[in-house]
């Protein structure tokens, strides 16, 4: 039976933390990434009137970045905010039907800067701009009703068809950066046309086939690895390569895997999501391991201060893990987007909704002098960033922010003919067919939810993953992790919250011996600002009391735990003497770290037996 999505355009969140977030993105980060887009000529690159020694050269994502701030822009007026900025974007829309080519190409870089070098250079971003302006164009069109961005857009989809599916002329076969192809699955369901899914499964079936033009076959497995060429899709096992890359394709596979009845696509999605979360996600829901090549790199290799965990490869993972959830309802697939949307994601973004992370790192230590950190390895010296920034050379994180945030509503429900299916808990409402549900909640302040629903389907709610306890009056049947109410109307649930340590595999050696401390979905850290610096000298004590308080900064709880600290130290080497004296821990919800100035920081603990 067909899972039916149920889009955030039908889902009001009302209030919590997640109706915080929304309303500050609407009202601050917007304008913030706008902000910087005009300062770095993002916008004015529309105008094409760069020439040759002005500054901000225009460069070739910038129509990616600017492409997702439209599509944030979108949802987020489509959410009743941001209305006044219509008539900017309109502009920007206008500049894309005034520049694009006679046959429907559209790119500022090559139309700027290499204007006959389009579809030479497969590294260049020329299909992953094209399938952010699609996802830009179809949310523009459902924003505001116009469809001159939509028609640009349908044109230039079939210049692209033409050239790759037909002509075969472009000097490459598949996208460098995969994006477009769920970009294509989204403008197929959008218009019908049959030939946008066909090049979707063409894209994705041509990846990894060594006898196409991708490369000149004398890369390595491990150069192909990275944007996963390595292999066919249908015989990849792992996550592998440049980790944003690599979950957009996986969303995409999916989708096509559920359009398709695929049966043989999905089995390797579900390999790979198993892969990825259970081998290779932190314990925030971030991903990729390495800085260097924005990359995974292998089974339980987690390093805590290197850890890259992109904000878009967090963003990535949750579209890849809706898209599961839209094949076959598992809390597999939802555990996952909660870990990531009360965690890894969100830390990706200041509280004051202004400044950015790119990297997410679990671990902050002390911070090096100039001199120093010239002396580390060059992949160190950046290691990690400390303080948030408005903006990067390289800015897809926040616009993807932007979007991310504004339709957080799609992560919530989706439905079959026979059940409403409760996925996130937020306080919220959903228009179901004309039917409503209400859900009554402040998780993940609280494990307490009030469901009211007055249709006919029944009720499916997941029982989260770190829920030990349940109580709940009403009968149900779990299945892969869902509680099957067989009466429908009102349940009420609590899913009991109490703080937990927890460890990793023995095989994570970065976190060997130590703890991390969660109370629900989310997940702690302490930070010097709160327990002074040397936060190695901390043992939190295994079985000791953790009592919560409000913390204003993150709309949570923050934990006070019992735990003792080792005495500084400041010999190099000393006979152990064990001189620990008891101390009280405070931790803070990790996505709120870095918000008190520079600190060390650190997700992972000793622990005191
Ligand atoms: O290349 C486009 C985007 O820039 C990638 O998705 C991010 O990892 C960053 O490298
Ligand atoms: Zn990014």
């Amino acid at each position: 039976m067909e899972i039916g999505e149920i889009s955030f355009k039908d889902v009001i969140i009302k209030s919590g933390l997640w109706h915080t977030l929304q309303n500050r993105n609407a009202e601050k980060t917007i304008y913030a990434v706008k902000d910087r887009f005009a300062d770095t000529g993002r916008f004015d690159a529309f105008e094409f009137n760069w020439t040759d020694g002005m500054k901000n050269k225009p460069h070739f994502f910038w129509d990616s970045d600017v492409a997702k701030w439209i599509q944030g822009v979108s949802y987020s007026m489509i959410n009743g905010e941001n209305r006044e900025l219509e008539p900017f974007v309109d502009h920007l829309v206008e500049q894309i039907g005034k520049h694009r080519w006679a046959d429907g190409y559209f790119n500022i870089y090559f139309t700027m800067c290499e204007k006959d070098m389009r579809w030479t250079n497969r590294r260049n971003h020329e299909l992953y701009c094209a399938g952010h302006l699609i996802e830009a164009a179809i949310a523009y069109k459902h924003a505001t009703g116009k469809d001159e961005f939509l028609k640009y857009m349908t044109d230039y989809t079939d210049h692209i068809y033409k050239v790759f599916a037909v002509e075969r002329s472009a000097s490459f076969t598949t996208p460098g950066h995969q994006e477009i192809e769920l970009a294509l699955v989204k403008l197929y369901e959008e218009t019908g046309e049959k030939k946008y899914l066909e090049l979707a499964e063409f894209f994705i079936d041509n990846r990894g086939d060594k006898n196409n033009n991708d490369f000149q076959n004398d890369e390595t497995y491990e150069q192909r690895a990275y944007d996963q060429s390595h292999l066919p899709v249908r015989e990849q096992t792992k996550a592998v390569g440049h980790s944003v890359r690599a979950c957009y394709m996986y969303a995409a596979m999916a989708d096509l895997a559920r359009i398709n009845g695929d049966k043989e696509l999905l089995g390797a999605c579900r390999r790979l999501f198993d892969n990825t979360v259970n081998r290779r996600m932190y314990i925030t829901g971030g991903i990729g391991s390495s800085y260097v090549k924005e990359c995974f790199t292998a089974d339980y290799d987690l390093p805590n201060a290197e850890a890259y965990n992109e904000t878009c490869a967090s963003i990535s993972l949750a579209m890849f893990a809706n898209r599961m959830l839209r094949c076959e309802v598992n809390s597999k697939y939802s555990d996952i987007i909660e870990r990531l949307i009360y965690n890894g994601i969100i830390s990706g973004v200041s509280v004051r909704g202004t400044s950015f992370f790119y990297e997410n790192p679990l671990s902050v230590g002390r911070k090096l002098t100039d001199e120093e950190n010239g002396f580390m390895e060059e992949y160190k010296r950046r290691r990690p960033i400390r303080q948030r920034v408005e903006i990067f050379e390289c800015s897809c994180c926040p616009p993807n922010i932007n979007r991310f945030f504004a339709s957080i509503g799609d992560y919530l429900y989706s439905a079959d003919d026979e059940y409403i299916y409760i996925h996130q808990f937020m306080d919220s409402t959903a228009d179901i067919g004309g039917d409503r549900l209400t859900v009554t909640t402040e998780y993940p302040l609280d494990g307490k939810v009030k469901i009211t629903w007055n249709g006919k389907r029944k009720i499916a709610v997941r029982r989260p993953g770190w829920c030990d306890k349940v109580i709940c009056g009403a009968p149900y049947e779990m299945k892969d992790g869902y509680m099957y109410f067989e009466n429908g109307g009102d349940t009420e649930i609590e899913f009991v919250m109490t703080p937990c340590l927890m460890t990793a595999a023995s095989a994570a050696e970065a976190d060997s011996g130590k703890a991390a401390v969660m109370r629900g979905p989310v997940v702690y850290c302490v930070e010097a600002a709160d327990n002074g610096e040397n936060l190695g000298d901390l043992f939190i004590a295994a079985h000791g009391d953790i009592s919560c308080d409000y913390d204003e900064m993150s709309q949570l709880y923050a934990l006070i735990a019992d735990g003792e600290r080792r005495a500084e130290q400041t010999e190099l080497y000393a006979k152990y003497d064990g001189r620990n004296t008891h101390c009280k821990i405070r931790l803070i919800p990790y996505y709120t770290f870095a918000n008190r100035g520079d600190s060390e920081m650190s997700v992972w603990l000793n622990v005191k037996p």
